[in-house]
C-alpha cells in the first residue's frame, strides 16, 4: 500500500496531478496515481479506495467535482481535495470545499496539486519524524529564498 494515492477525475487533470507527484518524489513519499471518475467509473473509485488503499488520499477534479467527496464517503483516512480550474474554476472549488458536516475534504487552492502534496507530507510527518524534518527543511529553504530576494532588490531601491 502506498502512503499517498492520487485520484484524478480525468486524464485532462494530469498536469495538476504531476505537480503533486513532483513534491511527493522530492520528499521520498511512496505514492500511486490513477484516473478514476466519480461519475463515470464509481465502482473503480470504490475498488481503489477500499481495496488498494493508502494512508492519505488526494482527489482532483474539475467542474461538478464530486470525486474528493466521494472518496471521503468511502474512507475515514484524510482526504485532500484539489479543485481543477480550466474554463469554470469556481464550480470545482465550491463542489469540493462545501462538504456536509462530519465528512470533510481538506481543500487546497484551485490547481494547487503541489499544496495537496505538501499537506499530505505534513499529515504523514505526524508519525514519521524524518519526514517532518524534511518538511521543516523545505520551509527553511522557502524562507531563505524570500530573504535572498529581499536582499537582491535593495540595489534597485537604493
Ligand atoms: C471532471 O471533468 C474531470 O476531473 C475534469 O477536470 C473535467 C473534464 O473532464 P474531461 O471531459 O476532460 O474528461 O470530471
Amino acid at each position: 500500500m502506498a502512503d499517498v494515492m492520487i485520484l484524478m477525475g480525468s486524464k485532462s487533470d494530469l498536469a495538476i496531478g504531476e505537480k503533486a507527484v513532483k513534491v511527493l518524489k522530492d520528499f521520498g513519499i511512496s505514492h500511486e496515481m490513477h484516473v478514476a471518475s466519480a461519475h463515470r467509473t464509481p465502482a473503480y473509485v470504490e475498488d481503489l479506495v477500499k481495496n488498494r488503499g493508502a494512508k492519505v488520499f488526494i482527489g482532483m477534479a474539475g467542474v461538478a467535482a464530486a470525486l474528493p467527496g466521494v472518496i471521503a464517503a468511502m474512507t475515514t483516512k484524510p482526504v485532500i481535495g484539489v479543485p481543477v480550474g480550466g474554463k469554470v474554476p469556481f464550480d470545482s472549488l465550491l463542489s469540493i470545499v462545501q462538504m456536509p458536516p462530519g465528512i470533510p475534504v481538506a481543500t487546497v487552492g484551485v490547481d494547487r496539486g503541489d499544496n495537496a502534496a505538501f499537506l499530505a507530507a505534513q499529515i504523514l510527518g505526524l508519525t514519521d519524524s524524518g519526514l517532518a524534518s524534511k518538511v521543516a527543511q523545505q520551509r527553511e529553504k522557502a524562507a531563505a529564498k524570500v530573504m535572498a530576494d529581499d536582499q537582491s532588490i535593495q540595489t534597485i531601491e537604493a
